[in-house]
């Protein structure tokens, strides 16, 4: 326990320093406090920056005091832990979250009034904390806040990188991407912890001493250092940690005679190469060096975390450490594959630094650790070059061999029996090593049953060879030249399967959806799950109904409350459903469509600012906000509209009025920035808005917008505004999806594919609540045979709306490359992989729908008190409990 009482205590020292305030006028002159010594801003003025810190300040004096309390019981309980590993949490801003959870959201809004300064002026100098990429991110942040809320042991861990997710620009040209710099200021949250530091090796050797063990020596040493964030929970003392390591170099030294010498570069390396680790989220890593750079990060995280871990258990243990108990105080969860190395770097501290033999490690080891998978998509199943691993990390490797191998006997008990042929298929789809030789004692048993190692499907081809003709080419680079001297081709590359790794290495193994986790078991991993059945499980994702609904829809959240008579429905979700007896209720109807109305003209004016279009709020606000993917088909939405423009202009004024209802379709999203045909979407939104947006023909019937830089503010301002979102990936493809959870609880109808957590959705709000449309994920395979046999018939409306783009409707810009992705696989074709052309006739009759649907306001509305009324399953609460149960085995606290 900590060795000194607080100094601070809940009654505060000095009127100043009062930390936990209850009514405006003190938590103002405790802003005023930290206003004047805070050293970042000149003392003449008060401007909003200076005032957000300030506020942030003393919103974090009062959860210090929570924290504190929280750490201390923790650590007297000794209770089991549970620790989420990952290499992204997108937090947002921090402020109205804190002070909304402390409920402190209107005395801090009078506090600053009486500083001449709004609460929401205030809140919006918060630079958004970015450190993640989208989804995957943002679902770590939500279970922060559920399980600081449902007050379970818990805490995240992850890393501080300098520039978060890039800053999205808009321009003619589409996309540009600028770093964004979100500690330039400083960040008021975090806490440096100086004392909780750990040395963290790359490359160097083994060297095996004379007692047998094995010593990692030499290489680069670098220092992770922690830094912390308070996750207060909603209406609770309880206030977890969210831990992020910085890297820098071992002692801060300068190279002193470099720098005299004038070797100015020189004299900074090791500093700078120690800190460039946590420089930027998701490096490039196309090239060699991204490649390290990448493996250093993850590598940082997962030997940073668990040495951080082990000492806490060691701490804990109170000099009586008995290993094996390990797994009843610590549960480690990896968001996908990226903390794999959490595994054999377990193993590593086990076996080398706490004298364990390889079995006990291994065994605590694996009931400590579980995995959950994001994606089915196999260019994201992450492998890394085995060559390059064992330069950087070779103890580790050795530790991968001997998994493998340990895997290898266990394949071979189950089905050493059986054909050979089957043997060696599931040898080659599980070992976690690829294309490596099998150990001898495996040889040596296919020699006996007369099976060739080497895998038939490498066959001897043509090998290209250069070849020199005359003295003249000798000059000239070198020509290849096709040579027939059947050769065998060199093997393929030696990878890791980080995947397979840690579907070996943990004890669970989950999707995040039900029909994510039945392709992970059917699919994905179906080798796995047949020779260990009962690792697989279903965890649904959620969201945190706080953020999602309570801070960023204060409107519609005042009408819920007040119509299910408590607000309790912000913790017990459940009682949203208490909605749909009012479902027909006329003055539930008037209150439900103002606090939508409202919302929608607060977008309205945020468009205007930051695209200079001007939207008539009284239109349908239909929006696709998500990462820019092909798969998730916002290529199909805009074609979709550009179809819609079209036939407005075959019509008249009045047959177009009578047959659309005005919309304003919105997209937001980033594209990775070497990702072109993504890229090019963004380029082909914004061409096509550039058009119809200034079509007098049009006018309020139909407006398209490319919202800049969506981030997880622009998601809490849209999201409660929105009408009409869409959710339309290939089936199959989406393993979730959380935004289509947001938009639920927001009251806003969705248009769909089976996928993900759509199918969920669509159960718990209704068929007739939800615009489902597409091919469904088991015909998904077949289709994409028979386009690729030239079987497939283009609907003509496809063929239409592509042909209105060559045109020229939307400008001279060449489109053969962005359109040829949608077609067979001459020149540009691509074969059309995602389906776009299979599901357009489908999805544009599906939002004729959607516009008869809108038509009738009064049976909208009831649509929208349903979405809301059955969204209650996809609060991460659920899905907290749901972890805490059946993989951590964890209990809540109970801090008085
Ligand atoms: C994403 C999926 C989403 C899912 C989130 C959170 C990755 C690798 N996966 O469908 O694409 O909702 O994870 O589980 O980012």
């Amino acid at each position: 326990s900590r060795l000194l009482d607080p100094i601070i205590t809940e009654e505060g020292v000095g009127s100043n320093l009062k930390v936990s305030p209850g009514d405006a006028a003190s938590i103002a002159s405790n802003i005023k406090y930290h206003a004047e010594f805070t050293p970042l801003f000149s003392p003449e003025n008060f401007a909003p920056s200076k005032a957000f810190f300030a506020t942030a300040q003393s919103v974090r004096d009062a959860l210090i005091v929570n924290w504190n309390a929280t750490y201390d019981h923790c650590e007297k309980m000794n209770v089991k832990q549970a620790y989420y590993l990952s290499m992204e949490f997108l937090q947002g801003r921090a402020l109205l979250n804190a002070i909304g959870n402390l409920e402190l959201t209107g005395e801090y809004a009078e506090a600053l009034q009486k500083l001449g300064h709004t609460l929401e002026t205030i809140a919006s100098q918060e630079p958004d904390a970015a450190l993640g990429n989208g989804g995957l991110g943002r679902l770590a942040s939500c279970f922060l806040d559920s399980l600081a809320t449902l007050n379970y042991p818990a805490s995240g861990y992850g890393l501080r990188y300098k520039y978060g997710l890039f800053k999205q620009l808009i321009t003619k040209d589409g996309q540009e991407e600028v770093a964004e710099n979100w500690l330039e200021i400083g960040n008021p949250w975090e806490i440096v912890r100086n004392d909780i530091a750990y040395p963290v090796k790359f490359f160097g050797k083994v060297v095996t001493g004379s007692d047998g063990n094995k010593n990692w020596i030499g290489g680069e040493d670098i220092l992770a250092v922690a830094y912390d964030v308070p996750i207060p929970g909603y209406k609770t003392k309880t206030t977890i940690s969210l831990r992020l390591w910085s890297t820098k170099v071992p002692s801060d030294q300068l190279d002193l005679c470099a720098f005299n010498a004038g070797e100015h570069t020189k004299a900074c390396q090791a500093k700078a190469k120690a800190e460039k680790i946590c420089y930027i989220l998701y490096p490039g890593d196309e090239s060699e060096e991204g490649k390290i750079l990448r493996l250093k990060q993850q590598y940082t995280l997962c030997s940073a975390s668990l040495q951080d871990i082990i000492s806490r258990f060691e701490r804990r243990s109170g000099g009586n450490v008995r290993w094996e108990e390990l797994p009843d105080k610590v549960a480690v969860q990896m968001n996908d594959t990226h903390p794999t190395l959490c595994i054999p770097e377990l193993v590593r501290i086990l076996m080398d630094l706490k004298g364990l033999e390889w079995e006990s490690a291994w065994r605590i080891t694996q009931r400590t650790v579980a995995y959950t998978n994001h994606t089915v998509l196999p260019e994201a199943l992450e492998k890394w070059s085995y060559d390059l691993m064992q330069r950087l990390l070779p103890r580790h490797v050795e530790i991968i061999e001997m998994i493998d191998e340990q895997l290898i006997g266990e394949i071979i008990s189950e089905y050493g029996t059986s054909s050979p042929e089957i043997l060696k298929k599931k040898l080659a789809a599980m070992r976690i090593l690829e294309n490596l030789d099998l150990p001898a004692s495996v040889v040596e048993l296919f020699a006996k049953q007369n099976v060739s190692c080497v895998d038939e499907t490498v066959e001897e081809v043509d090998s290209i060879v250069e070849v020199k003709t005359t003295e003249k080419d000798e000059k000239e680079t070198p020509k290849k030249k096709k040579v027939v001297n059947k050769e065998p081709v060199p093997l393929p590359p030696k990878m890791v399967r980080m995947a397979n790794l840690s579907v070996v290495g943990g004890h669970a193994v989950n999707g995040v959806a039900e029909i994510h986790s039945e392709i992970v078991k059917g699919e994905v991993f179906n080798d796995f799950f047949q020779l260990w059945p009962k690792k697989f499980q279903n965890k649904t994702n959620g969201v945190t109904p706080r953020r999602w609904i309570h801070f960023c829809n204060p409107d519609l959240s005042a009408v819920i409350t007040k119509w299910i008579g408590t607000d309790d429905w912000v913790l017990k979700t459940e009682k949203l459903a208490e909605l749909q007896k009012f479902a027909d209720n006329k003055d539930l109807h008037i209150e439900w469509t103002a606090a939508k109305k409202f919302n929608k003209s607060k977008v309205a004016s945020f468009i205007k600012q930051r695209t200079g279009y001007s939207v008539n709020p009284d239109a349908m606000f239909d929006i696709q906000v998500k990462r820019i993917h092909e798969y998730k088909r916002q290529l199909l939405n805009i074609l979709g509209i550009v179809y819609r423009y079209k036939k407005m202009k075959e019509m008249t004024a009045a047959e177009r009025e009578a047959k659309f209802v005005p919309r304003v379709c919105m997209f937001g999203g980033k594209a990775f920035a070497t990702y072109v045909q993504a890229k090019r979407i963004v380029k082909f939104i914004t061409d096509v808005g550039a058009t119809i947006n200034h079509d007098p023909d049009i006018g309020d019937l139909l407006k398209v917008i490319f919202v800049p830089d969506y981030n997880v503010s622009v998601a809490e301002l849209l999201i409660p505004a929105s009408e009409l979102s869409q959710h339309i990936s290939t089936a199959g493809m989406e393993a979730s999806g959380t935004s289509n959870m947001k938009f639920a609880m927001n009251g806003c109808v969705l248009i769909g594919t089976l996928d993900g957590a759509n199918v969920e959705i669509r159960q718990e709000v209704g068929d007739d609540n939800f615009f489902l449309f597409g091919a469904q994920a088991p015909e998904i395979a077949g289709l994409r045979k028979e386009r690729a046999e030239g079987k497939f018939v283009p609907d003509p409306r496809f063929e239409e709306v592509k042909k209105f783009v060559r045109s020229g409707a939307f400008g001279a810009h060449n489109y053969d490359e962005l359109l040829g992705s949608l077609e067979g696989n001459e020149g540009f074709g691509r074969g059309d992989y995602f389906l776009v052309g299979k599901d357009f006739p489908s999805y544009i009759e599906c939002q004729e729908r959607v516009d008869e649907a809108y038509r009738d306001q009064k049976r909208w509305t009831k649509m929208s008190i349903l979405n809301t009324a059955g969204s209650y399953k996809f609060s991460s609460d659920r899905t907290i409990h749901e972890y805490a149960r059946e993989i951590w085995n964890i209990n809540p606290l109970q801090i008085n």
